[in-house]
């Protein structure tokens, strides 16, 4: 288990290794208020290149820290390009006195650095069955970071926040597309005057990457990705929630149970706070041919804001169950790596699954409550392996697009829809006549410009072909 703490290791001393032989540490200053910084994430699944939508291959995920290339990036919109030098944060509404800081101004206040991970509310949603729309993350819309910038409540504090403000809406320099709505969230005041809730600058060690919010983003951790706004440009403190959708709709949750496939009102439905328990086997990678003899079997496990107290595995698809090994490296609201050694004892395919618990004693399902928008997926997870054996060749695919082209449907999706947004964020949905009407009057009332003639016949098409 020693290679934990040296992959940590490793991490930080990238860091430092910037440092010019001989130089004073002060030389890191300059280059942290430094210019934007673009990382190639040329190894991650491409859900979405416009807006952009990546996800990490989940074998890719070694080490306790995620490195900033591999970490996933979920914008709703395009990113914002932002010179930091005439960059602002405004801090405003319920406070006494309203804020504009700089770059400078918000890096010279005290300093805090926490490892958190950051999960998307939506991975594992391509699990849901009945398929539900949206981004189609499988298991690796997760990574974990140290975040160093400055607490939120010293932000709040310097601004005079009233005692009237009961939440703190965060917004960022990115805009909806066409008519779509500002993505903006609200954070409830205990929360946000928390000392772990940061405004951070730096990911680990670096200055925060485009993709991950140059030149600030929020940091709340143990809570769903989507309130950790990035490219923040304004907080403003108030005493009612904001009236959004991506408030009053988005990143809730049934209050009660729903059928699956049904739709639920958003006035039964509570705000995502906190994460559930839930775990995740990075090696060996699913569907992989070892030969015989020792395997490794290692992931991580996380659970919002409460810790893990043990990961149990099971080498046989869930009949029997053992106590896997939990690493040292910890921190309040990171992931556990576990670990578990172990010798198949003879040539076949077997089922591997891992199943944490944490310390309010909640313990992962089978299968995860349904939902309409497909959030918090945190079955056991599995993966097969085959031991060996060598796996056969797979059939070559038939090519993308075959047989649909002349479709006029085919044509109208190229004209109104993928002029704002990649085919593949329409490609990957599977969705009945109901549930693309949904999807296309959405747009529609987003800006896209769906005509009335066009609007049945482009559903139909839509069904048809992503289903
Ligand atoms: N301004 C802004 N902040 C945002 C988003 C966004 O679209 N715009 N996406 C959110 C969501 S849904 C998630 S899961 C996290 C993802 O952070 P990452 O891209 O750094 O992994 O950012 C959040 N912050
Ligand atoms: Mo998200």
């Amino acid at each position: 288990m020693r290679h934990w703490t040296a992959v940590r290791r490793r991490v930080f001393l990238g860091t430092l290794g910037r440092i010019v032989p001989g130089a004073a540490a002060a030389t890191l200053l300059p280059l942290s208020v430094g210019g934007q910084q673009s990382v190639s994430k040329a190894r991650l699944i491409v859900r979405s290149p416009r807006p952009e939508d990546l996800e990490t291959p989940v074998h890719l995920l070694t080490s306790w820290i995620t490195p900033n290339d591999l970490f996933y990036v979920r914008s709703h919109f395009y990113t914002p390009s932002i010179e930091a030098g005439a960059w602002r944060l405004r801090v405003d509404g319920d406070v006494g006195a309203p804020l504009e800081l700089t770059l400078g101004e918000i890096r010279a206040l005290p300093a805090a650095t926490l490892v958190v991970t950051l999960e998307c509310a939506g991975n594992g949603r391509a699990f849901f069955d009945p398929p539900v729309a949206g981004v189609q993350w499988e298991k690796g819309a997760v990574g974990t970071a140290a975040w160093r910038g400055v607490r939120l409540a010293d932000v709040l504090r310097r601004a005079g926040v009233q005692p009237s403000a009961q939440y703190v809406w965060l917004d960022g320099a990115d805009l909806g597309v066409a008519k779509a709505p500002d993505f903006i969230r609200s954070v409830p005041i205990d929360k946000a005057m928390h000392p772990d809730t940061l405004l951070a600058y730096e990911m680990n060690g670096e200055p925060l990457p485009v993709s991950h919010g140059f030149p600030l983003r929020a940091i709340v951790p143990g809570w769903e990705g989507a309130y950790s706004i990035k490219w923040l440009t304004r907080i403003q403190a108030s005493a009612r929630d904001h009236e959004g959708p991506f408030v009053q709709s988005g990143y809730r949750f049934p209050r009660r149970p729903a059928a699956p496939g049904t739709l639920v009102p958003a006035s039964e439905t509570d705000p995502l706070r906190g994460m559930p328990v839930k775990s995740l086997i990075t090696a060996p990678a699913d569907h992989a041919a070892v030969p015989n003899g020792d395997l490794r079997m290692a992931g991580f496990a996380w659970a919002g804001e409460d810790e893990i107290n043990r990961v149990d595995v099971s080498t046989d698809g869930g009949r029997t169950w053992a106590a896997a090994e939990l690493g040292r490296d910890r921190e309040r609201y990171a992931w556990r790596q576990f670990e578990f050694g172990w010798r198949p004892p003879q040539s076949g395919s077997y089922l591997l699954m891992s199943r944490a618990t944490d310390s309010r004693g909640r313990v992962q399902p089978i299968a995860p409550e349904w939902n309409p928008a497909g959030y918090l997926w945190n079955a056991i997870d599995r993966v097969r392996v085959n031991v060996g054996v060598t796996t056969p060749p797979v059939a070559a695919a038939p090519p993308p697009g075959a047989g649909g082209a002349a479709d006029p449907g085919a044509s109208i999706v190229q004209a109104r829809c993928v002029a704002c947004h990649d085919l593949r964020l329409i490609e990957q949905q599977r969705l009945d006549v109901d549930g693309w009407r949904r999807e296309v009057d959405k747009m529609i009332g987003w800006g896209a410009a769906v005509t009335p003639e066009e609007r049945e016949g482009l559903v139909a098409y839509l069904a048809r072909r992503y289903r």
